[in-house]
């Protein structure tokens, strides 16, 4: 969703193939064997296979919204955090029955949560790390939409005013309604499908 998101910023427009987890096409795993999604084939043929990476291609293309301007160091490291720890965290929290210790990820992971809070409250305005929307944000959210998403009575008990208002920023934005239209599962053979908003230059 975050690569999505920066591709769609930056002006790029990729052949977008969707697939579905449980029935990995071969194509994939030749360009990309550890079988995750997102994965960016370059023309060149170099394979991105890490989303923050894919964001990064895409915004030193072109950053029209200048979410590479400020405290990158500081972005990349809460965004480290929320990769790494958050995720493992979520992962636990939304399929339990998949691990042997799963209690403490719910815990843990609204620990996080409040970090992100008290960022909100140090900042200045409603955005993680400037006056406006930056890498940081659009980088977090999709991982916050999917920790709500697990048990939404919960997260609503949480006190969390400024996250929420955040998350809801994010999920009501133009961008996040643009990049979320349903692909069709791709097929080889098929006509390309494009996603970028501008048009293909072929
Ligand atoms: N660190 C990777 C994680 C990607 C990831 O875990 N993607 C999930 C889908 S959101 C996936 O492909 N899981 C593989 C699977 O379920 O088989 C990234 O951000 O690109």
């Amino acid at each position: 969703m975050r690569a999505r998101m920066a591709l769609w910023s930056s002006g790029l427009t990729v052949e977008l193939r969707e697939i579905e987890l449980s029935a990995k096409p071969q194509e994939l795993l030749v360009v990309s064997p550890k079988g995750t999604v997102p994965v960016l084939v370059l023309p060149e043929g170099k394979v991105i296979e890490e989303s923050l990476d894919i964001m990064f291609y895409a915004l030193k293309h072109n950053d029209p919204d200048g979410w590479l301007t400020e405290n990158i160091d500081l972005s990349k490291f809460w965004i480290k955090r929320c990769d790494s720890e958050f995720k493992q965290n979520l992962d636990r929290y939304k399929y339990p029955e998949r691990f042997t210790e799963s209690k403490s990820a719910r815990p843990r992971g609204e620990a996080f949560l409040q970090d992100l809070e008290n960022f909100l409250i140090n900042a200045a305005g409603p955005f993680l790390m400037a006056g406006h929307e930056t890498l940081i944000d659009v980088a977090l959210f999709p991982f916050v939409r999917q920790w709500a998403k697990v048990d939404p009575p919960r997260f609503a008990e949480l006190n969390l005013p400024r996250l929420k208002t955040w998350l809801n920023y994010h999920q009501a934005s133009p961008l996040f309604d643009s990049i979320m239209k349903k692909e069709e599962i791709w097929n080889l053979g098929q006509k390309p499908a494009f996603f970028g908003r501008l048009s293909p230059q072929i």
